[in-house]
């Protein structure tokens, strides 16, 4: 047995997360490989390529803010970026960092071990990888391991099926085909006005009615871009400090402090900004309080109805099975609009739900809708399911999957007791998903790197977090979430959305603020809860690997 590790640590994903991990553990003098299963960088938006793809965050906080060059010359042109130039900043990123060649590009990961006499882990990927490194960090995206229902009789469908979440990388043509689009979450409303333009037909399947905020999609003002960007690092300096990556300014007054007049101001104010400023600027208690809530949906479902001409299709998109904003609120663009064209049409599945996919259509109670294509917007194991479909075994072989078959167990959402040196970014217990993911993941990538560092110097070969600390840290994320309506809804927040899924919430909505102060405070402290292991001395080596070492 060689008495070191092929590499010091390995990153799986080459998303934003990936990234910007291998490289900071580059720059500290790490060995360091990525593993990547996509032929190319861009995890996510790597991916989502389907039509009408857009991140809801705003062009301006969604970038790196170490990279102070290339912030200044990267066209901000629109106020939501697309997914082709996200993809190509991700990109051109991976590049000017000379990255590329730290990862092994179409190597699924589907096997990590803990060799707990050796110290390190293995990972595999297929027969195309097999090493060992004594930390590993996954950078899997909470959002990525797609989530496609088994319908009956969808392998006799005789058209073509589609995922948003693997979209093919090419056009797929469907002028003159008739479309279904199952799934009105974020995906389905962003795709659903491409596929109308382009279809001849579409019909949606919706089980859920979603409350869809306006993006008011818009060219920037270049004036407005030389401003930001003259005061950018400033600007970085207090995104770091909001509770959801985004400095806007928070709601300070409840529904209750308001007239009924000042309410529908405020909210008529917020939904002509559109996105954020609706989704965060209306009262400060729109997710504590029933009643502020009750404002909030109340207002866009009159605005469903005025936007809506037909009355029966307004009446189904409302949405009265949750409270607002207790599901991931989809950012759109002309999404309830795009129902008054005469090619769209809807079918509520709560009325009228799918029984099979037959040859030519799908089959709902009330009879047969015939297709060409189904586009499937289902969404996501999220959180946990890119992690658990890695097959993790830690100490005594014991399997990730089945330590999280009660709800998953974190210190900080960074990491598993019982699993030495597994690090995890943007997954459960992490605030990642609630906020601008970029800016969650900056401060993820450099605590980790931060404690390997602690490690290194202190001759640690191992760090764990404690069970108590672990267990005090679930229990956590759980109480600030029961303070607020979020766990009354069936979202994917609750993992109400996989079946046999254990429903506890996911992220930690305790605000990334609160949440980077205590994890700057535990390292400050020299990493309470975490249980730090023998010396080895045999970390931070020269860095001298290549992408492609112990490959088989
Ligand atoms: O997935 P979703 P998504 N039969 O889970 C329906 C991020 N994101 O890919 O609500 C019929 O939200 C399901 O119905 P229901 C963002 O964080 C960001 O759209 O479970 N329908 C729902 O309508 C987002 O929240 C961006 O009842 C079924 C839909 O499929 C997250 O990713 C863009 C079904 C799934 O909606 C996930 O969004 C896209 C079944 N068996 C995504 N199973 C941007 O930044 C599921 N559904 C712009």
């Amino acid at each position: 047995m060689s008495p070191t590790a092929d590499y010091d640590a390995v990153v799986i994903g080459a998303g934003f997360a990936g990234l910007y991990m291998v490289y900071r553990l580059r720059e500290d003098g790490f060995r360091v490989l990525g593993v990547e299963a996509g032929d190319g960088v861009g995890g996510t938006w790597y991916w989502n390529r389907y039509p009408g793809a857009r991140c809801d965050s705003e062009s301006m906080y969604y970038s790196f803010s170490f990279l102070p060059e290339l912030e200044q010359e990267w066209p901000l042109e629109e106020r939501y970026p697309t997914q082709p130039v996200i993809l190509r900043y991700l990109r051109t990123v991976a590049q000017r960092l000379g990255l590329p060649k730290h990862f092994v590009f179409g190597a699924r990961a589907d096997s990590v071990r803990w060799n707990d006499e050796a110290g390190w882990w293995t990972v595999r990927a297929g027969d195309r990888l097999a090493v060992t490194a004594r930390y590993v960090i996954t950078a899997t995206g909470a959002l990525s391991a797609s989530n496609r229902p088994q319908f009956a009789g969808a392998s006799l469908f005789e058209g073509e099926q589609y995922s948003t979440a693997s979209w093919p990388d090419g056009p797929v043509p469907l002028a003159s085909k008739r479309a279904g689009l199952i799934g009105t979450g974020s995906s389905g409303v962003q795709v659903l006005p491409e596929l109308a333009r382009q279809a001849q037909s579409v019909t949606v399947f919706q089980r859920t009615a979603q409350f869809v905020t306006p993006a008011r999609q818009e060219r920037l003002d270049p004036r407005l871009v030389a401003l930001w960007k003259a005061n950018y690092q400033e600007i970085r300096r207090r995104t770091k400090w909001t509770a959801g990556g985004i400095p806007i300014p928070s709601p300070i007054r409840s529904a209750a402090e308001l007239s009924a007049a000042e309410r529908t101001a405020l909210c008529e104010e917020a939904w002509r900004r559109g996105g954020i400023w609706f989704l965060d600027g209306t009262f400060s208690d729109a997710v504590t309080s029933l009643e502020a809530n009750a404002v909030v949906a109340g207002f866009v479902r009159a605005k469903i109805g005025e936007i809506v001409t037909d009355p029966d299709t307004a009446e189904k998109l409302k949405p009265w099975t949750h409270a607002w904003g207790t599901k991931r609120v989809p950012v759109g663009s002309d999404y309830y609009e795009t129902y008054n064209r005469p090619n769209v049409s809807l079918v509520d599945l709560r009325q009228d739900p799918i029984e099979e996919i037959t040859p030519r259509g799908i089959r709902t109670r009330s009879g047969e809708h015939p297709l060409d294509v189904i586009v499937y917007a289902t969404g996501f194991d999220a959180l946990t399911g890119s992690i658990e479909r890695l097959n993790v075994e830690g100490r005594d072989g014991e399997r990730l999957e089945d330590a999280w078959a009660g709800g998953p167990r974190t210190y900080l959402g960074l990491m598993v007791p019982g699993f030495p040196n597994l690090f995890t970014i943007t997954g459960p217990g992490s605030p990642g998903v609630v906020t601008n993911v970029p800016v969650a993941i900056e401060q993820h990538v450099e605590w980790i790197a931060g404690l390997l560092g602690y490690a290194r110097e202190h001759g640690h070969k191992t760090a764990e977090a404690e069970p108590g600390a672990a267990d005090e840290w679930t229990a956590h994320v759980q109480d600030v979430a029961s303070a607020t309506l979020y766990p009354t809804a069936d979202s994917w927040y609750m993992g109400a959305n996989i079946p046999g899924k254990p429903r506890v919430f996911l992220p930690y909505i305790g605000g990334l603020d609160v949440y980077r102060r205590r994890c700057d405070e535990i390292a400050a402290a020299g990493y309470p809860g975490i249980g730090m292991g023998t010396p080895a001395g045999t970390l931070g080596a020269p860095a001298a690997a290549e992408a492609g070492h112990g490959a088989g």
